[in-house]
């Protein structure tokens, strides 16, 4: 008798994900190990990590890359990306604080200055998650908590068309000039990495409008390091339905939050010398 233990994941209540150990034990004699169906390379063919391409930030300025690597925190329950994206975002515009005794954000602070039980209760251990629409009202809830001045705007595309993919592009370009703004996305992770299928938030790191690539910094950092992505296929991922099995969210799709600073940063002499700024024409 052979027992050995593998890790897989399976889909909770329109959360972003979880953990299980299935433990699997085989009465073969004889054959040794048998192949098992749940076990998947890390990223399938439509990703590729930060460490195996880094070129592109390299040789450009990447803006929000800078801004917001410092700051990238792992979801802290498998239904918080959308809380790991928010203290993200949060702490990228505002930069380092510039007192010793200045806290930086953390998922926890966040819900208690946003004060929304709702949000507390969706990103919990076991919560069910949030729409996109309470996505975006949550965003703007916490900027307005840390008197952070700055624009919301939404993108929620409905087909794959040319001029969709256009329209995403020209966000992803416009976004890539500077780290005054960030875009954050809810996609499906699965249509990306080939694992788990079902939404998922976390922001946009860079976009290489040469390659037609997007930098993904993925929140869900128990499993994940950054990746990059065609555009179309993150196109592909927005459109994805919920599947039918996640509860309120089942047949949502996603889209794209991009916040905008109105006002400049307020710590950007404490960044600018990290790769803050414009892109050079
Ligand atoms: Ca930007």
């Amino acid at each position: 008798m052979t027992i050995w233990r593998s890790k897989s994941r399976r889909p909770l209540a329109a959360s972003c994900r979880v953990l299980a150990i299935a433990v699997a034990v085989s009465f073969a004699s004889g054959a040794g190990l048998h192949a098992d169906p749940t076990v998947k390379p890390k990223l399938g063919p439509h990703a590729i990590t930060i460490q195996q391409s880094h070129d592109y930030l390299r040789k450009n300025l990447a803006p929000d890359y800078w801004a917001l690597s410092p700051f990238y925190v792992p979801q802290m329950s498998a239904s918080a990306c959308s809380l790991a994206t928010v203290t993200t975002l949060v702490n990228a515009l505002r930069g380092l604080p510039p007192l010793s005794a200045d806290e930086l954000v953390t998922q926890a602070a966040l819900l208690q200055a946003v004060r929304n039980e709702a949000w507390a209760s969706q990103t919990a251990p076991n919560g069910d998650g949030v729409t996109f629409e309470e996505f975006s009202s949550y965003v703007a809830l916490s900027l307005q908590a840390y008197q952070i001045d700055a624009e919301v705007e939404v993108f929620k595309p409905v087909d794959s068309s040319p001029a969709t993919l256009a329209s995403l592009r020209k966000i992803l370009t416009e976004n890539e000039q500077s780290d005054d703004d960030i875009v954050l996305i809810h996609y499906n992770q699965g249509v990306i990495t080939g694992d788990w299928d079902g939404p998922h938030l976390s922001p946009v790191g860079a976009y290489d409008s040469d390659a037609r690539r997007v930098l993904i910094m993925d929140v869900d950092r128990q499993f994940y390091i950054p990746y990059w992505t065609s555009d179309e296929k993150l196109l592909e991922a927005l459109l994805r339905p919920v599947p039918a099995d996640r509860g309120r969210r089942a047949g949502e799709t996603g889209g794209i939050v991009r916040v905008t600073l109105r006002g400049g940063r307020v710590n950007r002499d404490l960044t600018s010398s990290i790769g803050g700024g414009r892109r050079p024409q």
